[in-house]
Formats: C-alpha cells, structure tokens, sequence
C-alpha cells in the first residue's frame, strides 16, 4: 500500500514537472508572446531570460524533491506509527544524528539555491557596454520612448479591438491586449540598455521573453539592459498596479536585422510614417523567405 503511494506521487511529480520545465520546442506561434494553457515561461530569447529559465528549472526540480519527501514521511509516520499499528510509542525525545541531519542538509539545499541565484543577480546588474540606449517613461496609461543618442521618439498606445480586427482583415494576426501601435524596434543580437521612469506614479517595463523587469519610478532613473538574439515581435505588460488602465498600456518590442534598423531609424527621423513602411516591408519579406524554405523542405 505504502510503495504503491510513493509511486503514485512520484509519478504525479514526474508529470508535473514534464508540463512546467520551459519547452525549448514549443510552437513559435507563441514566441513572445503567451500561449494558450502554458504552464511554464515563454521561450527564452537573450542570454538572462535563459539564466532565468535555468535557474527556474532547478527550483522546481528542488521543490518537487523536497515535497515528495515529506510527504513519504508523513505518509510512513500515519500508517507505521498509529495508536492501532504501534500501541507502545517510543520515548526517544534526543538523537545527535537526526538533529545534524536535519540541520546540515537544509543549509546545503540552501547552498544550491543560493549559489546560482546570486550569479543570476550578479549577471542581470553586470552591464555589458551598450550598442543601444533606449528610454522608457511610463505614463498613465501608455509608454513613451526615446532614442537619445539618435534623437527620436514617439509614444506608444495599445491597440484596441477594433484595430486589431482591422489587422486580421488585412493579414496581419495581432495579439489583444499586447499589440501597440508603435513599437520600440532594435536590432538583433545588440546589447540595449534601457532607462526606465514614469511621469506620474510607478509603472513597470516588463518583457518576459527577454527575462526584463522593472520599476518605472517617478523622479527616479532605473536601468537594465537585454540582448535579444531572436528577430521577432516579444511583448509585456506593465506590471506595477498603476490606476484603471493598467492592463491596457502592453509594451511591444520588435527585434529586426540590423539593415532594417538602420532604415527604421533614418526613416522615424524624416517621417515616421515610412518607417512602419519599413517594418511592413521588413515583415513581407522574412515571410516570403520562410514560405520559400518551406517549399524548399
Ligand atoms: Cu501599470
């Protein structure tokens, strides 16, 4: 009876564990963005979400030990050790061993925690010099961007319903809640420092497949920095309670070939309205190129 309950708790927390562990290999559809019935973290697309996902993995790996353990403990003390199957309790109140056990192993479960931990820290505030500098200043309920170093910006509001039905007549698939009209676009493989604040109360720039997170602060400048190396559209919320439109100001960030950076950005400085010509163009032909790779497979 005992040993079939163990396996059948060893096998609940296999199956957990198989549905939670981020999938390298799941559908792209998703990419960036979240899926339908996901249970783990979107795919990781620079080297800190990675750390992030790694780092996720192993706790869950820990955790699922650590409950499977107590479990078989208090499973073995309740059948073993009832009024009924042991009517004669033992009177043992110390034993050396048992309580240098019991002290030793959680600190170093603690250690294994711990150690990765801080090289995550460690790596998410060791800023590698920029390529890119861009300023984000959230305000309620939309987010502002700058390039300083290149002299443009724009604002960025989320698209609604009717936008996004207008999209799909014309091809474009765009997801609700998270697709904005005017996305901050960097190029591939390029380290991007991004400055944070807000303008009013405290807001929070959030890309989870880039594994970036943080406080919009007003009056106060924060920093942190992503190298994508995926091209692709990722998005976020804002993720700090910020008033009634808090769910409605996503953050959008298109990752594009240096090229079509280049191009962007020249274009964002003479008339913005090229430049979505840039990107649209930009997306044609990326999806010319996988067609033609498919066709080829
Ligand atoms: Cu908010």
């Amino acid at each position: 009876m005992l040993r079939k309950l163990i396996r059948l708790a060893g096998f609940a927390a296999i199956v957990t564990m198989q549905c939670t562990v981020a999938d390298p290999s799941r559908a792209l559809a998703g990419e960036g963005q979240p899926d339908n019935w996901q249970l783990g973290f979107q795919n990781a697309v620079t080297p800190i979400a990675r750390q992030i996902n790694d780092f996720h993995n192993l706790l869950l790996v820990i955790t699922i030990a650590i409950v499977i353990f107590v479990t078989a403990l208090l499973l073995i003390v309740m059948i073993r050790f009832n009024s009924k199957a042991n009517p004669t309790p033992s009177r043992t109140s110390h034993h050396t061993i048992i309580e240098v056990v019991w002290t030793v192993v959680p600190i170093l479960i603690l250690l294994v925690i711990a150690l990765p931990s801080w090289r995550l820290l460690k790596a998410q505030y060791t800023f590698p010099p920029a390529d890119l500098v861009v300023k984000a200043t959230g305000y309620q309920w939309h987010w502002e961007y700058e390039y300083p170093d290149n002299n443009v910006s724009f604002e960025s509001y989320m698209l609604d319903d009717a936008d996004i039905e207008q999209a799909r007549k014309q091809g474009r698939d765009l997801p609700r809640l998270l697709a904005v009209d005017n996305q901050v676009v960097v190029p591939v493989n390029k380290v991007v420092h991004v400055l944070v604040t807000a303008n009013d109360v405290i807001h929070n720039w959030t890309i989870p497949a880039f594994g970036s997170k943080i406080d919009a602060v007003p009056g106060r400048i924060s920093r942190t920095w992503f190298k994508a190396e995926k091209i692709g559209t990722y998005y976020g919320q804002c993720s700090e309670l910020c008033g009634i439109r808090h769910a409605f100001m996503p953050i959008a960030v298109k990752v594009v070939a240096e090229p079509v950076y280049k191009s962007w950005l020249s274009a964002m400085r003479e008339n913005p309205k090229k430049a979505k010509e840039v990107l649209s163009r930009a997306d044609l032909e990326s999806q010319m190129r996988a067609e033609r790779l498919a066709t080829l497979k």
